[in-house]
């Protein structure tokens, strides 16, 4: 094998939102609450130095562009994925399957608790493809998703 002094790059995550949650912190803070995706990018970028991992964070109102993105993923050498599929999760057999087809550890991440909503949101179609899913913490749902995965691959 040949030896090279480069350090080794930090892990990547991926961390995709889907839609309307470019509107977030925007309307309907009694539920979403005031911090905008822009502000929970650059918490993330934050966290992720200090955890020693790299995040790449998308957003996209379109269901084929996230699926897009899970290749995308496996092909940079991504470790893991956080995914707010936005109200794709209670419909998208088509993001479940590109879940799945990447083999990256996903982490499901919800700003509000879907299951203490409305009854069409108590379902997700991309649970079952992913190794956990946090809800409920506001726009901390994201920053806590992301310290759990980096703390779960240090250990699978
Ligand atoms: O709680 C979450 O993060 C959701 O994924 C948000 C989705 C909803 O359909 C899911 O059931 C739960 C909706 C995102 C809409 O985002 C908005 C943000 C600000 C103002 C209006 C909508």
């Amino acid at each position: 094998m040949v030896k090279s002094n480069e350090p080794a790059e930090a892990p990547l995550i991926f961390v995709l939102s889907g839609p309307n949650l470019d509107r977030l912190g925007q309307r309907e803070p009694e539920i979403y609450g005031s911090t905008t995706l822009e502000e929970v990018h650059t918490q993330l970028e934050q966290l992720a130095a200090a955890l020693g991992v790299r995040v790449e964070c998308r957003q996209s109102n379109h269901e084929g562009t996230l699926v897009d993105w899970f290749g995308e993923a496996q092909d940079a050498d991504a470790t893991g994925v956080l995914i707010n599929a936005g109200a794709y999760t209670h419909t998208s057999y088509a993001l479940y399957d590109a879940i799945n087809a990447s083999d990256l550890p996903t982490v499901e991440v919800h700003v509000s608790n879907p299951e203490a909503r409305e009854s069409f949101r108590h379902e997700s179609r991309i649970a079952a493809a992913c190794i956990a899913k946090v809800a409920g913490f506001g726009a901390a749902s994201y920053t806590v998703a992301l310290r759990a995965l980096s703390e779960w691959l240090e250990h699978n």
